[in-house]
């Protein structure tokens, strides 16, 4: 049998009290929220990677076919021996066509799902020799703190996915500009972010046909049910997502179907029928929009690249260097 490939880990993983903590808070205030990082168990993981292949789900396809069109060109502007940090890196699918082209010396994943992380880093470090990889387990939704970094001269960070519109816009500056001290003194980050279109083809790509969207935001209750102390039944919920075209987003929602009052730990939380927990935002840009933002974090656009029908879009931005 072959050895276990060796994968340096760092685990700052939130347990159960945050969880506890954050679905007590966010159920009893209105309109009631929980934060979509809490998607990611092991479950949701795998739900979101099934989601990624889903017809509707164009984001994936095409922030792949632009990485794989561009590689070249992206190697050529960072150099080899770099350390490539992966920001949320779940199944470490998509810096798979990065690395061959890029060469990187070094290669850190971040991601909230303990499980899945260690087991797609440890395949990483399995099929690429060459290459040292490192694995964090933390909440980079919070504070940003990549001080356990291999030391390396040129830092790359990979935020793939338009996981930055998960965030508001001004969240998404406060996480951008974290990160960008965690960069610096050289750096660069490579970030997908989604584009403004057609609303139908946003409202398909978030209400699959197959359900499996419904199902991954359904299993956020399964979760809480698994993992506290609580009488919520999952089945009293429904899956809503549309798009929110003042705010540019798409959001999601967990629909009450019925009046009901569920325990969770020591609390009693009331619903009304149709009252939902808001579950997740997904901003969407014009590009020019997104490198506004960018700007204010502390970056300089250096290249964006589109799909051909500009669904979607990956950009190259450079710290700036004065600050
Ligand atoms: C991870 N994130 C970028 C996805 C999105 O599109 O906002 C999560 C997702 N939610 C529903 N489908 C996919």
């Amino acid at each position: 049998m072959n050895p276990v490939p060796a994968v340096q880990f760092y685990d700052y993983h939130p347990g159960v009290a945050s969880l506890r903590d954050e679905v007590l808070q966010g159920l009893t205030v209105r309109p009631k929220a929980i934060s979509p990082k809490f998607f990611y168990d092991a479950r949701g993981s795998q739900l979101f990677d099934a989601i990624c292949e889903l017809p509707e789900y164009y984001l994936t396809r095409k922030e792949t076919g632009i990485l794989q069109r561009q590689a070249q060109a992206i190697a050529a502007l960072v150099g080899p021996d770099c350390l490539l940090i992966e920001l949320g890196s779940g199944a470490s699918k998509k810096v798979r066509l990065l690395l061959e082209t890029l060469r990187p010396s070094q290669y850190l994943g971040v991601d909230i799902s303990k499980d899945f992380l260690l087991q797609s880093t440890r395949q990483l470090a399995g099929d690429y020799p060459w290459l040292e990889v490192h694995a964090a387990c933390a909440d980079f939704s919070q504070t940003l703190d990549l001080s356990y970094c291999p030391p390396s001269v040129e830092k790359l960070a990979f935020f793939p996915g338009s996981s930055i519109g998960n965030f508001q816009p001004h969240e998404a500056v406060h996480f951008l500009a974290q990160l960008a001290a965690n960069l610096r003194p050289h750096g660069a980050l490579l970030i997908g972010v989604d584009l403004k279109k057609d609303p139908r083809l946003l409202h398909a790509a978030y209400n699959d046909a197959q359900g499996v969207t419904a199902e991954f935001n359904l299993n956020l209750l399964w979760r809480i049910r698994a993992e506290l102390d609580t009488d919520l039944d999952p089945a009293r919920f429904a899956h809503q997502a549309f798009y929110n075209e003042s705010q540019g987003r798409i959001e999601m929602h967990l629909l009450s179907r019925e009046q009901q009052r569920i325990r969770i730990e020591d609390r009693l939380v009331e619903f009304e029928a149709g009252e939902t927990i808001h579950t997740e935002n997904s901003y969407k840009y014009h590009i020019d929009e997104f490198q506004v933002l960018a700007r204010q974090a502390g970056y300089r656009s250096e290249y964006v690249w589109t799909d051909a029908e500009r669904l979607f879009s990956v950009h190259y931005l450079h710290l700036q260097e004065s600050r």
